[in-house]
């Protein structure tokens, strides 16, 4: 009841990134993509870091959603100067806008990113026609806050989204969570809280929680995929991957969850890189349906490459329940 490798190897690594001196040139790594698939075409966007450990995100397209191709020009953000704290309109500065997800929702294509600033970590929302121009719409707040995805729908007529705030700190890492919840709005500027959703489990795989890619509408409930860390190793922390079904209607309420995680690190590629033994579940896709709907779900490993895994949606709701 777990995801297969597909490939069992990385999908993409750092050499398929393009040059683009002098800016882009030899790239240390690609890693953490948001996803979706429209009109037979895959879109991966990626997190691509340079040897001068900056963000860049990078769209790549493909038919089968495993042969992928890097547009010619990284994506532009639009919004990012004179941007300011919605609470006091203090000025942000954006070191990084990193972890994409995205959604397709109400006729527009949306995208989730984490904004590391010089008052914390916000999230924003962007529109966008075709991945090269982003329009910034607005940010979910004002407090420290990471790992937002949008729901492909409106629910009770308002547009949701899980977001996982950040409440701790790991050893020298950055700000983290143990908790993700529920946020609505009618306008996607304006959110207000609905209460938490579901918790870290201290002691064992999945003691901080952060959303995976947006939410699955299956007739079960809503399929949702999350990343797991175990902090209770003394030399590192292990990033995994499991699941919740939440409820339709209300998706505070939750239906069910994998007692164990689905997918964690195993191969060379995930156990050592960057970041070690991290799988990070970003973008997934789906090919089928019904009975029948199997889930491609992309992922970093490691914080170094993009890998690819597989699992029928049947499998995965099973192991919920
Ligand atoms: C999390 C985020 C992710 C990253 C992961 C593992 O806190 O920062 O972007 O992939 O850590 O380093």
């Amino acid at each position: 009841m777990s995801f297969n490798r597909s490939p069992a190897k990385p999908l993409l690594t750092r050499q398929d990134v393009p040059d683009l001196p002098p800016a882009l040139r030899d790239v240390s790594s690609v890693f953490n993509p948001g996803a979706i698939r429209l009109d037979g075409t895959t879109t991966l966007l990626c997190r691509v870091q340079t040897r001068g450990r900056r963000t860049v995100t990078w769209a790549a397209t493909s038919s089968d959603g495993l042969a992928f191709e890097f547009a010619p020009q990284p994506a532009e953000f639009l919004g990012l100067d004179d941007l300011v704290d919605p609470r006091d309109g203090a000025s942000l500065t954006v070191f990084h806008n990193y972890d994409p997800r995205i959604t397709y929702c109400e006729g527009h294509l949306y995208v989730v990113t984490a904004l590391d600033t010089n008052r914390g970590c916000r999230l924003a929302i962007w529109r966008t026609d075709d991945f090269s121009r982003l329009h910034l719409v607005g940010l979910t707040g004002d407090y420290d806050t990471r790992n937002g995805v949008l729901f492909p729908q409106l629910i009770g007529g308002r547009f949701a989204m899980l977001e996982r705030p950040n409440t701790t700190r790991t050893t020298g890492g950055p700000t983290t969570g143990n908790g993700v919840r529920l946020i609505t709005s009618a306008d996607l500027t304006n959110w207000r809280d609905e209460g938490p959703v579901f918790g870290g489990q201290p002691h064992y795989w999945d003691e901080l929680v952060g959303s995976g890619p947006p939410p699955l509408a299956t007739e079960a409930g809503w399929l949702h995929i999350y990343h797991g860390v175990a902090t209770h190793f003394q030399s590192a922390n292990i990033y995994q991957a499991g699941a919740v079904l939440l409820d339709r209607d209300d998706p505070t309420v939750v239906l069910g969850r994998t007692r164990e995680n689905i997918l964690e690190p195993r191969l060379d590629w995930e156990v050592s890189g960057q970041v070690p033994n991290v799988v990070f579940p970003s973008g997934l896709t789906t090919t089928g349906a019904g009975d029948k709907a199997v889930l491609n779900l992309y992922y970093g490993a490691a914080d170094t490459v993009i890998g690819r895994a597989t699992a029928p949606v049947a499998n995965i709701l099973a192991a919920c329940l």
